[in-house]
């Protein structure tokens, strides 16, 4: 087989590069950008809804969408600049009116999508997760008992998690990366001090942090541990161990923290509340009508760009004389967001990092 490939090479052949046949087919105007993103998310999606908003972006629902508001923002802009030519005597209000009122539906589309990205992020590349807190706590055992296997090397000495390591699992059908981590402490080892600023990295961008303490040292966390907590970031308070002290204390913790979860990581007590925890604190419990809907970073930032002028072209037209060039200014800053959604215009730059993040085959 490779004699017959590097002979067709020899002759003049090109062999496909990673995404090729997605490249050409967004080259060619076949499909647009996120189609063609949506091609790599349906291979990599790692949840059964997942797939289906893939498939349904592939298909082209979520494009149908975008050009919809695509032709809005290009109707108002040419409305705008029709404006412009009007002597501001012949301004009529209803020519405000009708940018105001198709302006306020284009926002008002933009803001659903913005609204569902994270559910629709979540269930086609998973939530975050990361387990976290001082060394010894359980952070390894818990991540085990929760991918149930033997993953993370548990061990008496504090110390022993020094790098990270994930793991997929599914609750309620959302996927979750979970992440354990290396124990966080005062230590002068260099391997561990890196591992922990690895873990501070990541629970920067987690969608859910678990702080696990382990219940037999009281309340005493260091304050790299607090730090985290001030940081805004949606955390679940785990007390572990629970085992290894009587029902009496146990009652006194609970009472005292009633909004913390108490687990044995070794027996399982308390693993169903957390679970239960974590789909709460990701807010997707009652989200399950989403079909399709942005989710890629690049796709949020582009709605987020447009997202900006649309809002702007509101707060101009709420200011007498209404100032038409600034309108005309920001519906065109808006076009640019969404034709970067749809991969109009893209640097071939960006194009060729994102293919080259596909396999070889699709
Ligand atoms: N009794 C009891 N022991 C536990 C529990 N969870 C963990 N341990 C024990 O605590 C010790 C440390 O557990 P690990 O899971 O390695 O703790 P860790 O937080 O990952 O530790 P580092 O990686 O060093 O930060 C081990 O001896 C575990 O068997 C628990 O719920 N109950
Ligand atoms: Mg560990």
């Amino acid at each position: 087989m490779k004699y017959v490939i590097d002979l067709c090479v020899k002759y003049g052949a090109c062999p496909a590069g990673p995404g090729e046949f997605t490249k050409r087919a967004f080259v060619n105007g076949k499909i647009d950008l996120m189609q063609a993103e949506s091609v790599a998310n349906m291979v990599s999606a790692s949840s059964h809804r997942g797939v289906n908003i893939s498939l349904n972006v592939l298909r082209g629902a979520l494009s149908k969408k975008i050009n919809a508001m695509r032709d809005k923002i290009i109707d108002v802009l040419s409305y705008s600049e029709h404006l412009l030519d009007v002597s501001e005597d012949d301004l009529i209000s209803s020519d405000i009116t009708y940018i105001v009122d198709k302006t306020t539906e284009i926002q008002e589309n933009v803001q659903k999508l913005i609204d569902n990205y994270n559910t629709c992020r979540i269930m086609t590349s998973g939530a975050l997760v990361v387990l976290c807190g001082p060394s010894n706590s359980g952070k390894s055992t818990l991540f085990n008992s929760l991918v149930g296997s033997d993953r993370a090397i548990v061990n008496q000495d504090p110390g022993t998690t020094r790098d990270l390591l994930e793991a997929m699992i599914i609750i309620n059908g959302i996927p979750i990366t979970l992440v354990d981590t290396a124990g966080i402490r005062d230590t002068e080892d260099g391997v561990e001090i890196e591992g922990i600023r690895r873990a501070e990295d990541y629970i920067r961008g987690a969608d859910l942090v678990c702080l696990i303490t382990d219940i037999t040292l009281g309340n005493k966390t260091t304050e790299v541990v607090d730090n985290i907590l001030l940081k805004e970031n949606n955390v679940i308070k785990i007390y572990n161990k629970i085992d290894l002290i009587t029902t009496g204390e146990l009652n006194k913790y609970q009472r005292k923290y009633s909004r913390e979860l108490f687990t044995s990581a070794i027996t399982g007590v308390g693993l169903k509340k957390l679970k239960k925890r974590v789909v709460n604190a990701l807010n997707l419990e009652n989200n399950t009508s989403e079909t399709f809907g942005i989710t890629t970073p690049r796709q949020y930032n582009a709605i987020i760009k447009s997202s900006a002028a649309i809002s702007s072209v509101l707060k101009i037209t709420n200011e007498m004389p209404i100032q038409l060039e600034l309108v005309s200014y920001e519906l065109q800053s808006a076009l640019r967001g969404i034709e970067d959604l749809l991969g109009i215009k893209t640097a071939d730059e960006l194009l060729n990092n994102m293919f080259n993040s596909f396999c070889v085959g699709k």
